[in-house]
């Protein structure tokens, strides 16, 4: 059992207040100020995870990504890089919830004998995290949790979040057939930036990126990438202000730019200029572009899903391998037209799954190369252990082939598998135009978006609302969706959908039609039931 005046020394220093807390598809997210217990306590679980993974090695990443930044927030990540599992968030939420160190203790010695965890085992766990002020305290409030249970932490200072998932892997791999590289963040610039070079040896250098960091904590990781890069990639990096604080994610970043379908402050474009932002903790990325009359063209998650699939699929076939299937996973919120082009065009098998990567990651993971981005710019590409295989042992029979073989390794090696990493992606997508010398705009003529719009109903009690079908469809309140699919019946091409937010008090409403007007017409009719 535990040390029960230990962990209320230490829990005095961590009060909780009065607040109920949830764990949700983010982790715990919230006004920083009210985290300091929350973070406390997550470090205990952190550590009781650990032991009961015999020792392996679990991450905590402390960040509110693209919120504002007075915000902060915490997500463990499991030994492969992947998100906690599922069943541990309730456990979280529970001890974040404890009235009182007693209820605390027991609430641990609950889980410790129906989950049959080993208090004597060894805990390791390390620490990421982004740029807010308030991360150095809550920092510190974790490795007080982790001082309950005796935990071996090691705080990585400043990282982005899949640099946190990408060093959580390679601890717990290493000296196995599965070793995924160096568990630092220069080790992670030396595999990216390995494999970026062989995929564009040779090739015609693309003009620079233009490269809007959020003032977050991409702008000086991205800046200590680029010279492992060399004259491999040009960017030009702009909203790096990270001494500014209150500039965090204000007016810039992915999901500015995405949700507002405009170019964030501090990045003047001309019609030849290639764009990209991260959001705040640099896991997600969307591209953009202007058009000869000026009009903003944004390449969200939906598009860069499409050149990868297309890329890949080529790809095998020049390989010679195409017993490797492809696969895409989206979630309801990808555009229709997106859906349309995957399938009819590219003849690609596509998944629809709940929002939250968890869900579209674990859906990837069926399909040899599995390809699965959200909308939003959130997303990466997963290779099966026997697609890997193949890979590696393909020697292809023809100067051609054995071309391809090299760059689907090389391939594999520049995407960030453990989760969706907006330097993995960039290098990603870059790849891709080099290698086709394509600008933004070639690629965007794949397939035209239907216009869409997605708008937040505030509601009284967003629990009433509940969805079946991947979130496509309500089953409560009864007979709301017949309502629904009356209204989505007189729109061409239209589509909407109602699902309640996991991470905001809202419920929020997805639109889709023919044309811009019908799109908001639609839209609001949708919202005006809901409400
Ligand atoms: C979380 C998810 C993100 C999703 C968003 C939807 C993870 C790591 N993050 O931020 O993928 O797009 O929630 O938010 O899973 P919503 O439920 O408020 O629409
Ligand atoms: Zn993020």
């Amino acid at each position: 059992s535990i040390n029960v005046e230990n962990l209320s020394a230490l829990s005095a220093k961590h009060p909780k207040p009065a607040n109920t807390f949830t764990y949700g598809t983010a982790g715990f997210r919230m006004k920083a100020d009210l985290l300091d217990s929350v973070i406390f306590r997550t470090g205990i679980l952190a550590a009781l995870r650990s032991k009961k993974l015999d020792g392996k090695v679990i991450g905590c990443m402390i960040t509110a990504s693209h919120n504002p930044a007075a915000d902060n927030g915490v997500k463990l990540v499991d030994p492969m890089g992947e998100m906690l599992e599922g069943s541990w968030e309730a456990h979280a939420t529970a001890l974040s919830n404890a009235q009182s160190d007693e209820q605390m203790v027991d609430y641990i010695h609950s889980m410790v004998s129906s989950l049959k965890i080993d208090l004597t085992k060894p805990a390791n766990v390390i620490i990421g995290r982004d740029t807010r002020p308030s991360g150095v305290d809550l920092v510190n409030a974790f490795v007080d949790g982790l001082k309950v249970l005796d935990a071996k932490s090691t705080d990585y200072g400043i990282l982005t979040t899949p640099q946190l998932h990408y060093i959580t892997r390679c601890l717990n791999t290493a000296g196995t057939p599965e070793a995924y590289g160096e568990p630092s963040a220069e080790g992670y610039y030396k595999k990216l930036a390995a494999a970026f070079k062989t995929l564009v040896d040779g090739k015609t250098r693309l003009s620079p990126l233009i490269l809007d960091c959020a003032n977050g904590v991409g702008a000086p990781k991205f800046q200590e990438f680029l010279p492992y890069l060399g004259d491999s990639l040009s960017v030009k990096i702009v909203n790096d202000d990270i001494d500014n604080p209150s500039k965090l994610n204000l007016n810039s970043g992915a999901d500015y730019v995405k949700t507002g379908q405009r170019a964030p402050v501090g990045l003047k474009m001309t019609p030849q200029d290639r764009c990209a932002s991260f959001d705040g903790d640099a896991d997600r990325i969307v591209y953009y572009y202007q058009d000869e009359d000026s009009t903003f063209k944004l390449l969200d998650g939906d598009k860069i899903a499409g050149l990868a699939a297309m890329f890949i699929i080529d790809l095998v076939k020049a390989a010679g391998i195409d017993s490797i299937k492809v696969g895409v996973v989206q979630t309801a919120y990808a555009n229709g037209a997106s859906t349309q082009y995957l399938r009819n065009t590219l003849n690609v098998p596509v998944s629809c799954v709940p929002t939250g990567v968890k869900h579209l990651h674990h859906e990837a993971l069926k399909y040899d190369v599995g390809v699965y981005f959200e909308a939003n710019g959130h997303g990466t590409v997963v290779f099966s252990p026997s697609a890997l295989k193949t890979i590696y042992s393909a020697e292809g029979s023809s100067p051609a082939q054995a071309v391809a073989i090299r760059s689907l390794r090389a391939l594999s090696e520049v995407i960030n598998q453990t989760v969706g990493d907006a330097f993995s992606d960039l290098l990603l997508v870059e790849t891709i135009l080099t290698q086709r010398q394509w600008t933004p705009k070639v690629w965007d003529q794949a397939y035209t978006d239907l216009p869409n719009r997605l708008v937040k109903v505030v509601v009284q009690d967003r629990s009433i609302f509940k969805t079946v079908d991947a979130e496509r469809k309500l089953v409560e309140p009864v007979g709301l969706q017949d309502a629904i699919d009356a209204i989505v019946l007189k729109f061409r091409d239209g589509r909407s959908f109602v699902r309640p937010s996991g991470t905001e008090d809202v419920v929020r409403v997805y639109a889709e039609a023919a044309t811009r007007s019908e799109t908001d017409e639609l839209a609001h009719r949708i919202g005006g039931l809901v409400f």
